[in-house]
């Protein structure tokens, strides 16, 4: 029997999911694809799930799109990408963005085309230092896609996207580190262990306040400073109603850990 292309691990409001196609650097296929998302789908749904944590098995993180499945014969028809997009790629990206928990990102190795914007969908990206990031597509013929033109220019600036994005050359994990394309590189042995210490404080956090915070900053770059004190305004009223803001000023009071539950 095939190993799964997913696997799927959840304990103490901690879902660790891994992608399991290492003999091919973890590359999407559409099985991949399913078994992705409904894993992520499952997420949601669960309420004790608080955290999630992605990582690649193997040496990689994830090469994108499984090229093998791409091979067209002469004078057959093209496969239609834009469909593959709005179907596979477009909704994943969507998913881990309006996700209303943190997802960090432990990249154990290469991240490359898709794999590498996967990464950079994800909340908080924990890279090992033997990590690189490639914006492969234009060594193909295509454009960075998985939201690659949306984040890279938003987290570097436009003259580093460009070079990215138009040369397709290896960044290390300490340059993706230093030009803010991540939070932290780690020696690789220390990746998972740091990795699973940021999902545990997550899971042990106001979840609700983690969603809100996580939908303001991503909605900050599309507003205008009215249209974002506005949100904050909004978010920050719905968040005065939790229990678990309750619990965090009383705690604070009376000089103890609050313990949050999500609520
Ligand atoms: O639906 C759509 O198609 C549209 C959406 C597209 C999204 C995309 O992601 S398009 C971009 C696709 N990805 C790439 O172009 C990356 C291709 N891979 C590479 O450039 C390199 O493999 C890496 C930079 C990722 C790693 O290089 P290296 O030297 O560490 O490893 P390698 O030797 O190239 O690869 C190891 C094996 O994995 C090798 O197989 P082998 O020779 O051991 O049997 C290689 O063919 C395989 N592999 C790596 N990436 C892919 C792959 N096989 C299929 N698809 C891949 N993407």
């Amino acid at each position: 029997m095939a190993a799964p292309s997913i696997l799927f691990e959840s304990h103490d409001g901690v879902t660790e999911i891994t992608l399991n196609r290492p003999e091919r650097l973890n590359s999407f296929n559409l099985e991949m694809h399913e078994r992705l998302r409904e894993a992520l789908g499952e997420v949601k749904r669960r309420s004790d799930i608080r955290v999630v944590l992605l990582t690649g098995a193997g040496r990689g993180f994830c090469a994108g799109q499984d090229l093998a499945d791409r091979v067209v014969a002469p004078g057959a028809e093209p496969i239609d990408l834009g469909y593959t997009l709005s179907t596979q790629y477009n909704p994943l990206i969507r998913t881990l963005q309006g996700l209303p928990k943190p997802v960090v990102c432990a990249v154990n190795g290469v991240a490359a085309g898709a794999g590498a914007n996967i990464a950079l969908a994800c909340d908080i990206v924990i890279a090992a230092r033997s990590a690189s990031f490639v914006q492969a597509f234009c060594k193909i013929g295509l454009i960075p896609d998985s939201g690659g033109t949306y984040f890279l220019p938003r987290l570097v600036g436009r003259a580093r996207a460009l070079g990215l994005a138009l040369l397709g050359d290896r960044l290390s994990a300490e340059d993706a580190e230093r030009w803010g394309l991540i939070w932290k590189c780690v020696d690789d042995v220390a990746l998972m262990d740091e990795a699973r210490t940021l999902a545990g404080q997550f899971a042990t956090g106001p979840t609700k306040g983690l969603a809100e915070i996580k939908r303001a900053i991503s909605e900050s770059p599309n507003n205008t400073l009215d249209a974002q004190l506005d949100l904050e305004r909004d978010l920050q009223r719905e968040l005065g109603c939790t229990e678990d803001y309750r619990e965090g000023a009383r705690a604070f009071m009376e000089k103890r850990a609050p313990n949050f539950k999500g609520r």
